[in-house]
């Protein structure tokens, strides 16, 4: 195989992680460039569920497979100490050379969970509905130079004198504008530096590794969390988490260079979900859109919300083709669409007579576009244990063909079930 960017293409949660979970047979090293633990990304193996937050999905492959925590990913020491614990205790052992994390990484504080609850809360009916993990406030200091990365934690003295001088200040916002607790210092510190101490033999620059695996003749493959429209600069802005979740963020977030990368896989349920707040053209709230939810089994993997859900969006899906510059795609999920008599595949938007074929700037035009739909014949059969294109029902591969007709960029993929032999591989 070659270097790949694995990317959602839609609002996160399209099935990156069992996708990544089956690639990661054709590569060596695995990491993650963005997101943090809001990410939940599921394996289903050996009849057996893993829930992966912030450990790329390359983890419970063979012991020759390298997991890296890139520079663009923010993380809970906490989160991912407890992660690797989990695993062990599963036994998938994660030792030190196994999983590497970047000294660049910046580090989710409790200032940052403050701040990301008392704000939503402050908010009520206009919240993100984030997932309260401090995503964005964490990448808010990073941006504003004022963030604590993991290298300072390995520097008691430095780490001392960062956490000080940013306490004063986000203890005089948590107090005096979200009206909650401040929070003390030396909890902080002694809690953190023995994080810090956990971690240590962890801690590497990870572009340096990555840099030595390619000339050692390794493939990467490069696991996006959330989705296109979550960017924050090309998603449903503000309704979008804040890092780059786009395939361009792989190379700063993990340090590589753009003439590294071969190919960008974009991952695409075969219906559209969406968890949290903000708009959603083709969102079904009648018995169909029930059906997906049921049948889906759509909750998150972090929080446990129910996931919203509506039809395929081909100007989700066109955003993300031209966003990522796709290679090709993977379909996932398209069992969930077995026993639904007709399809619906959103091909435009319309607003105030204007036809929209690429996402409207304008978020309130996004929240009242009308979708134009083309309607295609469903099946009912149970494809689960299909594994050849031609067996599936021709309704299911007309389905695929139109996909692949509208997108411009061709199927590799077929997931028809939640574990890693439910796949159909074309490429
Ligand atoms: P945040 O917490 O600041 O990143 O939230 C901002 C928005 O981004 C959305 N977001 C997600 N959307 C889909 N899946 C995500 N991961 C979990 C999952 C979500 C969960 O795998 O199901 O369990 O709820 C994810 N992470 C962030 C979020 O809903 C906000 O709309
Ligand atoms: P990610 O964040 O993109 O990795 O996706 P999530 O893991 O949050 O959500 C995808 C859910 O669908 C998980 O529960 C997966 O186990 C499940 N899943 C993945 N592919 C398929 C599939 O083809 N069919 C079905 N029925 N479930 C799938
Ligand atoms: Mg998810």
């Amino acid at each position: 195989m070659a270097n790949v960017i694995v990317v959602g293409t839609q609002w996160g949660d399209e099935g990156k992680g069992k996708i990544v979970d089956l690639l990661t047979s054709r590569a060596q090293v695995i990491v993650r460039f963005q997101g943090g633990n809001n990410a939940g990304h599921t394996l289903v193996v050996g009849g057996e569920k893993y829930i992966l937050h912030l450990i790329p999905s390359g983890i419970l492959n063979a012991d020759d497979k390298t997991c890296l925590i890139g520079n663009g990913v923010v993380v809970d020491p906490e989160v991912l100490l407890k992660e690797i614990e989990t695993l062990n205790q599963r036994g998938y052992p994660v030792p030190p050379g196994k999983l590497y994390l970047s000294e660049n990484a910046h580090l989710i504080m409790p200032y940052h969970k403050a701040i990301d609850h008392g704000r939503e809360a402050r908010k009520g009916k206009k919240a993100i509905g984030t997932t309260g993990r401090g995503i964005g406030p964490c990448y808010e200091d990073k941006i504003a130079r004022r963030g604590i990365k993991v290298i300072d934690l390995l520097d008691e003295n430095l780490f001392a004198e960062k956490l000080r001088d940013v306490l004063e200040e986000k203890n005089f916002y948590l107090e005096k504008f979200l009206g909650v607790n401040p929070l003390p210092f030396e909890a902080i510190y002694d809690t953190y530096l023995s994080f810090g101490r956990q971690l240590a033999p962890y801690v590497t620059n990870v572009s340096v590794k990555l840099a030595e695996a390619m000339e050692a003749g390794k493939s990467i493959l490069f696991e996006g969390a959330q989705g296109t429209q979550l960017d924050i600069d090309h998603g449903t802005y503000p309704f979008v988490t804040s890092s780059n979740t786009v395939a361009g963020g792989a190379c700063c977030g993990a340090g590589i260079g753009p003439t590294k990368i071969d190919v960008v896989l974009g991952i695409c349920k075969a219906y559209t979900t969406r968890v949290g707040g903000g708009p959603f053209p083709t969102e079904l709230t009648d018995e169909v859109g029930d059906h997906l939810q049921r049948q889906g089994a759509e909750f998150g993997s972090t929080t446990g919300r129910k996931r919203r859900c509506g039809w395929l969006d081909i100007v989700v899906l066109r955003e993300a083709v031209r966003l990522n510059g796709l290679t090709a795609l993977a379909i996932t999920k398209l069992d969930v669409l077995s026993g639904l008599k007709s399809l619906k595949i959103c091909t435009a938007y319309q607003y105030e007579g204007q036809i929209f074929r690429s996402m409207p700037a304008n978020i309130n035009q996004v929240a009242q576009a009308q979708p134009i739909y083309e309607e295609l014949e469903g099946w009912s059969e149970d494809i689960s244990g299909v594994r050849a294109f031609e067996e599936l029902p021709s309704a299911a591969q007309n389905y695929i063909r139109r996909i692949e007709e509208l997108a411009g960029v061709p199927v590799w993929l077929i997931s028809v079930g939640a574990s890693r032999e439910e796949t159909i591989i074309l490429h």
